[in-house]
């Protein structure tokens, strides 16, 4: 079966009327791959990822690094004071810091990341400069804030006023349970349990790009889990859990309850089960069913997303719970929202 046909029969698969008609538009497989500006591709999670594609696609679609690409793509949102998940803006732990999470990493390998980092906007540029100007990988805490500010990095404070109010909402009750967002993206709507109207707990932009060089590269960043332990660190900025790269086979991404991505590995296992020969979809279908395999009662209620990108430019998604979409962006159509498939097809809540 050519590239292509495989492709139209995971799309088909996967039974969503945008995604066909994305699919149907393009032209992939591996003739396309590494040479023309039309190779290039960048997708990443959540409806907010039309937005970061799109600045993404800026230096993609100039023949740009894949490098370049998913940080300034991800800055989007975590410049976005609305989005409540990432960035400026997040919610805080139950103290009222906000600390957020990020991780980068590049086709050969290179990697950094930070975690629990407090007051910087931008986490996942100094995710990058702990992968270029470091012999290390991860940065935490004070440490991680200590070596941002050494490398210029703007002090800021990075509660706003409706993220404030919203814990202070949460602290007349103080329930610690921390809940998914399982509902289609939409801040205009209802949030998920124990959220004010409209707020959802947490959604991480993971973003995957390839560039027109057939160069790939991955970007993750997160604000976390709302009113979560202080000290309390997901999957995002741990490289094999929340964003994995290998340029010989693709890249992955995890969005949802982190803890049950960093036990099984998620990222790296997607990668994995591609390189055995899986299509993206097949592998991120894999890697949800292993964890709903271990955790069968739990997981009617959590959510885990994986989004996958092979080196072919092929993408593939899946989640345990309805309502997890990811954005596609390339020569042919800039802005596609996906809906993926999840082996629950109504939401829980
Ligand atoms: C975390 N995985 O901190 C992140 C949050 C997230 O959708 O992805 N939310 O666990």
């Amino acid at each position: 079966m050519t590239d292509r046909r495989r492709f139209l029969k995971a799309s088909l698969l996967g039974a969503s009327a945008p995604l066909l008609a994305w699919a149907g538009g393009r032209s992939a497989g591996p003739a396309a791959r590494g040479t023309k500006a039309s190779a290039a591709r960048v997708v990443s999670t959540w409806d907010f990822g039309v937005a970061a594609n799109r600045a993404a696609w800026a230096i993609l679609g100039q023949g740009g690094h894949a490098l370049d690409a998913v940080e300034t793509g991800v800055q989007v949102p975590e410049s976005d004071l609305k989005n409540h998940s990432v960035g400026k803006g997040g919610y805080p732990d139950r103290d009222g810091h906000v600390t957020l999470d990020a991780s980068i990493m590049d086709a050969d390998g290179s990697c950094g990341a930070v975690a629990a980092l407090e007051h910087i906007e931008h986490p996942i540029s100094v995710a990058r400069r702990v992968m270029e100007r470091t012999p290390h990988v991860l940065l935490v805490g004070e440490g991680a804030l200590q070596f941002a500010l050494e490398q210029g990095f703007r002090k800021q404070d990075l509660l706003t006023p409706e993220a404030e109010q919203a814990w202070h909402e949460w602290l007349k009750t103080a329930k610690y349970q921390p809940s998914i967002n399982s509902e289609v993206h939409d801040y205009g709507k209802g949030g998920a349990p124990g959220l004010p109207g409209g707020a959802h707990n947490h959604d991480t932009i993971g973003m995957l790009a390839l560039d027109a060089h057939g160069r790939l590269a991955g970007a993750c960043t997160t604000s976390g889990m709302a009113w979560k332990l202080r000290g309390r660190v997901g999957d995002s900025p741990i490289i094999g859990a929340g964003l994995y790269v290998d340029g010989e086979v693709g890249g992955a991404t995890s969005t949802g309850v982190g803890e049950e991505v960093i036990r099984n590995a998620g990222s790296f296992l997607v990668v994995e089960l591609m390189r055995q020969g899986r299509s993206p979809h097949e592998a991120c279908k894999e890697a949800v069913m292993r964890i709903v395999k271990k955790r069968p009662e739990a997981s009617k209620t959590l959510q885990v997303g994986f989004l996958a990108m092979n080196r072919d430019g092929e993408v593939g998604a899946y989640a345990i719970q309805h309502g997890f979409s990811y954005a596609v962006c390339d020569a042919k159509k800039q802005d596609a929202l996906i809906p993926s498939q999840s082996v629950y097809t109504t939401s829980y809540s």
